[in-house]
């Protein structure tokens, strides 16, 4: 996870974002002596020092001019660094006000555990949120009658929202679960795992398909990054402990964001015995 910068320094406006100052920067990183073009090895180096958490997301970059000066590059270069990292996603320039990082906090999360948003990101020290786009009900689609195991004509409740780290944009999450666990989506303003237990309903175990894919325009803006941008679809399938199903949520997550972590062990059979190691000595 990302740490708080350490050489920023916070401005006059504690709402405004911190500026950074030089020391952080290692002025030998960029240098004519290498093979690799002068904006290539700058726009490397803010890199590392963002996604190594040096730079937080938000915190504004000195101008370009003092950037030239501090790497003694030309502004050109700066600006083809700064550019190149403004197409990754990981910077945002804006008219007039300079350019700011932009990037997410990154989080680690494991496969194995059956956890909420809320819950993981509290766990990281995070504030989970959301922005709602759709709370609706209806009756259940072809499709979802088939997955949730619905009868034609049953009544699901559709939760569309964009999950936020501390006011970042992370998800955006389609939860669709049958009427007879969740009869008004309204009920939810904070987490729907919470209001599903609290009417006895708990989330026991579930299912996951992750693939790769891209974020298209519409996913990029909600997300407030570029389009084409790597991202993970997830479904997810939910189960009750009866074994019924809950909730078919299908999201996706920001790559930039989120490292989906496995663990994995040695089946049962391949763990040699010690009979067998002391029999091939
Ligand atoms: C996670 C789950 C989602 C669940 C949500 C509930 C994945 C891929 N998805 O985002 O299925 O609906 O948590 O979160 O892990 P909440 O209780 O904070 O609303």
């Amino acid at each position: 996870m990302r740490s708080p910068a350490r050489n920023a320094v916070p401005a006059a406006d504690p709402a405004a974002p911190a500026v950074v100052v030089e020391p952080l920067f290692d002025n030998q990183a960029v240098s004519s002596a290498r093979a690799l073009p002068l904006y290539m090895q700058l726009a490397q180096h803010l890199r590392q020092l963002i996604m190594g958490g040096a730079i937080n997301d938000r915190d504004a970059l000195p101008a370009e001019r003092e950037l030239a000066e501090r790497f003694s590059v030309s502004r050109v270069t700066v600006r083809k660094a700064l550019q190149s990292l403004t197409d990754e996603g990981l910077l945002q320039q804006r008219q007039g006000a300079g350019t700011f990082v932009s990037a997410p906090p990154r989080v680690e999360q494991p496969l194995s555990v059956l956890t909420s948003f809320t819950e993981d990101m509290q766990s990281r020290g995070l504030t989970a949120g959301s922005v709602w786009l759709d709370r609706t009900t209806g009756t259940a689609s072809s499709d979802e009658a088939l997955i949730l195991g619905l009868s034609l004509g049953e009544r699901v409740s559709r939760l569309r929202r964009i999950r936020l780290a501390n006011g970042v944009p992370m998800a955006i999450e389609n939860s669709v679960v049958p009427s007879r666990f969740l009869p008004d989506p309204g009920a939810v303003s904070g987490s729907l795992y919470d209001v599903l237990r609290a009417r006895g309903h708990i989330p026991h175990r579930a299912l996951q398909r992750l693939s790769a894919t891209s974020l298209t325009e519409d996913q990029a803006r909600l997300l407030d990054t570029q389009p084409g941008s790597p991202a993970l679809h997830i479904e997810r399938r939910t189960f009750l402990p009866t074994g019924g199903m809950l909730e078919l949520v299908r999201s996706s997550y920001r790559g930039d964001a989120y490292d989906f972590v496995v663990e994995l062990q040695l089946s049962a059979p391949s763990i040699p015995s010690r009979h067998d190691s002391e029999a091939g000595s």
